[in-house]
C-alpha cells in the first residue's frame, strides 16, 4: 500500500508551495507559477499530475539512465529491503551487497582501479577526494601541496568542498566560497570564445591555462586536478580533441593527480563505461553516482587508484572520513541489478553503436534551423545553443530568456530537455528507442520554431 495521499494537483502545489523548500530555485519566481508535479514514469516518458506525457530528455537529473520501472532494480530493492535494509561499513563490518558492488566496479572500470570508497551522492564524493587528496600528499612528505585545480563554469556538487571546486561564479558568491586552496582555469569552451582560433589550438590554449596556473601557483604546491571529461551542468561543454590529451601530459610532466568526475559521464553516457575512456586519460580518482543506481536510490563513490589507494592503506593509520549511508546495502542492491541490466542489454555498447550515432545525425541536423548556432552532442550527452544570427554570429542578450521561452515550449510540447542560459542540453535514457528519437526531434524542432515566433513577436 502506498504512503502517499491521493491529492489533486492544486492540493499538491499548495502543500509544496507552503513547506517544501527546493534546489537551486527562485521561490518568488517558482510562486508565480507554481511547481510542475510529475507522478509517475514509465519507460522514457515522466507524467505529471494531470495527466500529460512528457518524454524525459534529461534522464530525471542526467541518471534515469536505464529508464523508468525496471522491475529488476524494484526486485533488488525490495529483497535486500527484506534481507539486511541498512548496516554500517564502520567498525571492521560489511555487507554482501557492497562487497559484491565494489569487486563489480572494480571490472568495468581502468586497471588502475581495484578500490572504491562510497558515499550518497556526488557532492559527498568529491569532498571525500578533496581529503584524500591532501591526505595522499601529506603522507608522501609533501603537505605543501595542497591546491586543487578546477575550471570556471565546472560543476562538482553542492557542500561547501564540492561548491569550492565548482566553478560557478554565483554560487561562489552566496556563500563566501571558494575555500582555501582550491583556484580555476579557463573551460575547454570554443563556440563560447570570439573563436578566433581553431578548435585544436583553442583546446591546446584551454589545456595550458592549467599549465600556467601550476606555474603561478608553484609546481610543488599543487596537488591534483579536476575536470568532468565533458561539463554537464554547466552547458555540455564538449571540450576539442586536443584538450584531454594535453591535460593529461600536464599532469605527468607535474606529477600532480588527476580527477575525471563521472558524476554524468559514467557508467556508458557516452558510450564507454566512463568518459576517461572516452577520451583515453589514465585519472587517479573517478568519483561518481548518479548513473550508478541509474537514479532508483542514492548511492555515490569514489574510485581510488592504486598509486593513491597504497599509500592511505600502508601509511594512514585510520582515515577519519566517512558518512552513515557509505555503501548503504539497498542503494548497493540497485546498483548491482543496475550494472547487471547494462551489461545484460548491453546499453554502453547500444549507445556507442546505435542509439549514439542515430541520435547524433538527428541533433545535428537541428543546426539547420535559423535559431540554433551551434550543435554538439557526444554518446547521449548533447546541447544546442540558440543565436540571433548565424552569421555573423550574434547572440541572445540573456535577459531576454530565450533559452527559458524554448524550454517552456519544449515542455508543453511533451518534451522535458533543460535551458542553461540560450543553451537547451539533453541525455536521453539509453533505453531510448529510434521511434522516441525521431519524436524527441520533431518535437525540439517544433519548440524551436514556437520560440522564433515567440521572439519575433
Ligand atoms: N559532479 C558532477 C559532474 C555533477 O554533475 C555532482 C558532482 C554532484 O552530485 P550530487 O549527487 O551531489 O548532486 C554533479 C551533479 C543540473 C544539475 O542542473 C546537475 C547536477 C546536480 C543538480 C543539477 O544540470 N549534477
Amino acid at each position: 500500500m502506498s504512503a502517499i495521499e491521493k491529492r489533486s494537483r492544486q492540493e499538491w502545489q499548495e502543500l509544496d508551495k507552503n513547506h517544501h523548500l527546493h534546489p537551486f530555485t527562485d521561490h518568488k519566481e517558482l510562486y508565480e507559477q507554481r511547481s510542475r508535479i510529475i507522478t509517475r514514469a514509465d519507460g522514457v516518458y515522466i507524467f505529471d499530475a494531470d495527466g500529460n506525457k512528457i518524454l524525459d530528455g534529461m534522464s530525471g537529473l542526467w541518471c534515469v539512465n536505464a529508464g523508468y520501472g525496471r522491475q529488476e532494480l524494484i526486485d533488488a530493492a525490495t529483497e535486500q529491503m527484506k534481507e539486511l535494509p541498512y548496516y554500517n561499513n564502520f567498525f571492521q563490518c560489511a555487507h554482501p551487497p557492497v562487497i559484491e558492488l565494489s569487486a563489480m566496479l572494480q571490472e568495468v572500470s581502468q586497471p588502475q582501479f581495484n578500490r572504491v570508497f562510497f558515499a550518497g551522492s556526488g557532492s559527498e564524493s568529491n569532498d571525500t577526494i578533496v581529503r584524500m587528496v591532501r591526505t595522499y600528499w601529506d603522507l608522501m612528505g609533501q603537505p605543501e601541496r595542497h591546491t586543487i585545480i578546477s575550471r570556471d563554469n565546472a560543476y562538482h556538487g553542492s557542500t561547501v568542498a564540492a561548491a569550492s571546486l565548482g566553478g560557478m561564479k554565483a554560487m561562489h558568491k552566496q556563500s563566501g566560497l571558494p575555500i582555501p586552496g582550491i583556484v580555476h582555469v579557463d573551460q575547454p569552451y570554443w563556440f563560447g570564445s570570439d573563436q578566433s582560433l581553431s578548435p585544436d589550438e583553442f583546446g591546446l590554449a584551454a589545456a595550458r591555462t592549467i599549465e600556467a596556473k601550476i606555474k603561478e601557483v608553484g609546481a610543488d604546491k599543487v596537488a591534483a586536478f579536476i575536470g568532468e571529461p565533458v561539463q554537464g551542468a554547466g552547458g555540455v561543454i564538449v571540450p576539442p580533441d586536443s584538450y584531454w590529451p594535453e591535460v593529461q601530459r600536464i599532469c605527468d610532466e607535474y606529477g600532480i593527480l588527476l580527477i575525471s568526475d563521472e558524476v554524468i559521464t559514467g557508467f556508458g553516457r557516452l558510450g564507454e563505461w566512463f568518459g576517461a575512456d572516452y577520451f583515453s586519460t589514465r585519472p587517479d580518482f573517478m568519483p561518481f553516482a548518479k548513473g550508478v543506481t541509474s537514479g532508483y536510490l542514492p548511492l555515490g563513490g569514489v574510485m581510488v587508484s592504486d598509486r593513491v589507494a597504497d599509500v592511505l592503506i600502508d601509511k594512514a593509520g585510520e582515515f577519519f572520513h566517512g558518512y552513515t549511508y557509505s555503501g548503504h546495502p539497498v542503494a548497493c542492491a540497485v546498483a548491482i541489478a543496475n550494472l547487471k541490466l547494462i551489461q545484460r542489454d548491453q546499453l554502453v555498447e547500444r549507445i556507442h553503436d546505435d542509439i549514439g550515432p542515430y541520435l547524433q545525425q538527428k541533433w545535428a541536423a537541428l543546426g539547420d534551423h535559423p535559431l540554433v548556432g551551434d550543435t554538439r552532442m557526444v554518446g547521449l550527452m548533447g546541447a544546442f545553443e540558440l543565436v540571433k544570427n548565424k552569421s555573423p554570429l550574434e547572440r541572445f542578450d540573456d535577459k531576454q530568456g530565450v533559452g527559458g521561452i524554448c524550454r517552456d515550449h519544449l515542455i508543453a510540447n511533451g518534451l522535458c530537455m533543460r535551458a542553461v542560459g540560450n543553451t537547451i542540453i539533453c541525455a536521453p535514457p539509453f533505453i531510448l528507442s529510434h521511434a522516441e528519437a525521431d519524436e524527441l526531434i520533431e518535437t525540439a524542432w517544433k519548440a524551436l520554431d514556437l520560440t522564433q515566433k515567440t521572439v519575433s513577436a
